[in-house]
């Protein structure tokens, strides 16, 4: 088989990259290792910056979204003693949606073949070939035969676990990464929210965050040390720590249920560059990990994938190979300031075990410079709903 484009990975980088292309008139393929039912259980990000919702308005696929997302023009950060408000439409005239990963994917898949994407689901060894050059391909195995797509590009949305990043030589590559010492334990339960806005909490006790899917559907984190195991932790025993670690004033909300779904995510700060190498470009968490605490990991897919379809188009329309060449640098200048916006909120709201009174102190300060800033709320407001495209 032969294509323009084959897009390794069918998350939400890999399916948005695809519909654009399509939408461009450009040939592309969506080679997906997992079942289309096992990529929308995994339960990931709830909230969706502006660019992100303006690619899928850009597309025609924003009705449900508009129907049943959440627009929040503003989310709370706590500490035990108050919650302060960022008033994130007041501050930026934006806001974010509150739509889940899950349905952002599925919307995407369902269009998928009425737009002309072909998406190849459940294709074992996927492997990438002289990347490096002008004629890639890959290769995988379906139903016991093996197949190859011959490209002109190769686009790796295949996340952290994915091979396209390992198909870029150690030599070439430069790796940047933090890795931290606790994870989200996550709770999706079909109750209604204990707020109407999220509320990022740093309590004596760790981090507590209460977000939501719908006015139905609740989602709720709590960090714990790597070392815990979910078998320990009980329904009961989550909403527990989550009523001390959100406060008083939040925890007379909470309605609790039992738990839909279950986890522990660890927390990491990674990039990789260069995001292209030879006819291989990166997009998503194939490139770069952001801790979740600004809410960025989708969002950043989707910017790459704003830039990559860009570069594409005007490679494919008007021969610009420059636009390739200029993919990498690009897509990591956002890449960039997301990583620090994340990594930022992740140390203001967590107790880190390396931490005594001085750094306590420090958070304490600027939680109290927030509190009293406009200049600082704005300074958040504007990373929060998204620095632009
Ligand atoms: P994905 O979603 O991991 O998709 C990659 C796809 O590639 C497939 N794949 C392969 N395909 C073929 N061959 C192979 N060998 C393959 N290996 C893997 C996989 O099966 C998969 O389908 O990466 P993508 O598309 O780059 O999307 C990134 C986002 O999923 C991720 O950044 C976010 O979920 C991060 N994130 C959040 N982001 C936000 O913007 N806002 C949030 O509120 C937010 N909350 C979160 C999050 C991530 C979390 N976890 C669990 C990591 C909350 C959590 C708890
Ligand atoms: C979520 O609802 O899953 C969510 C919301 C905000 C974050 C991270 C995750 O910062």
């Amino acid at each position: 088989m032969k294509t323009q484009v084959a897009i390794v990975g069918a998350g939400p980088a890999g399916l948005l990259l695809g519909h654009l292309l399509r939408a461009e008139g450009i040939a592309c393929v969506v080679i997906e290792r997992q079942s289309g039912e096992y990529v929308l259980s995994r339960i990931r990000a709830g909230v969706l910056e502006q660019g992100t919702v303006g690619l899928m308005e850009r597309l025609g696929l924003d009705a449900r979204m508009k129907v049943e997302g959440l627009p929040h023009g503003g989310f709370n950060l706590a500490d035990g003693e108050r919650l302060i408000r960022i008033d994130v439409a007041a501050l930026t005239g934006q806001s974010v949606m509150v739509y889940g990963q899950t349905e952002l994917t599925r919307d995407l898949m369902d269009a998928a073949p009425a737009r002309g994407l072909e998406v190849i689901y459940q294709a074992g060894d996927v492997a990438l070939h002289d990347v490096a050059g002008n004629a890639p391909f890959v290769t995988f195995a379906r139903q016991g035969r093996d197949h190859r797509i011959d490209a002109r590009i190769v686009v790796g949305c295949d996340g952290f676990h994915g091979p396209s990043r390992q198909a870029i030589p150690a030599n070439v590559g430069r790796v940047f990464e933090r890795v931290y010492p606790f994870g989200w334990l996550g709770i999706l339960a079909d109750v209604p929210p204990c707020n109407h806005e999220l509320i990022y909490a740093n309590h004596e006790r760790g981090f507590a965050l209460a977000s939501m899917r719908s006015a139905t559907r609740s989602r709720y984190y709590i960090d714990v040390p790597l070392t815990e195991r979910i078998e320990d932790w009980s329904d009961d025993r989550v909403w527990d720590e989550l009523a001390v670690r959100l406060g008083p004033d939040a925890a007379a909300q909470i309605t609790r249920g039992p738990a839909l779904e279950k986890s522990i995510a660890p927390l990491r700060s990674f990039v990789f560059e260069p995001m292209r190498h030879g006819s291989l470009l990166l997009c998503g968490d194939a490139a770069h990990i952001v801790p979740p605490t600004g809410a960025k990991g989708l969002n950043l897919a989707a910017s790459d994938v704003h830039y990559a379809a860009q570069a594409l188009v005007a490679f494919f329309r008007d021969g610009d190979a420059d636009a390739v060449a200029g993919y990498s640098a690009k897509a990591l200048a956002r890449v960039w300031k997301s990583e620090r916006f994340s990594w930022a909120l992740t140390k203001l709201m967590h107790r880190f075990p390396e931490d005594g009174p001085f750094e306590r102190r420090m958070q304490r300060a600027e939680l109290d410079y927030i509190a009293s800033s406009e200049a600082a709320q704005r300074s958040i407001a504007e990373n929060y709903v998204g620095l632009p495209l």
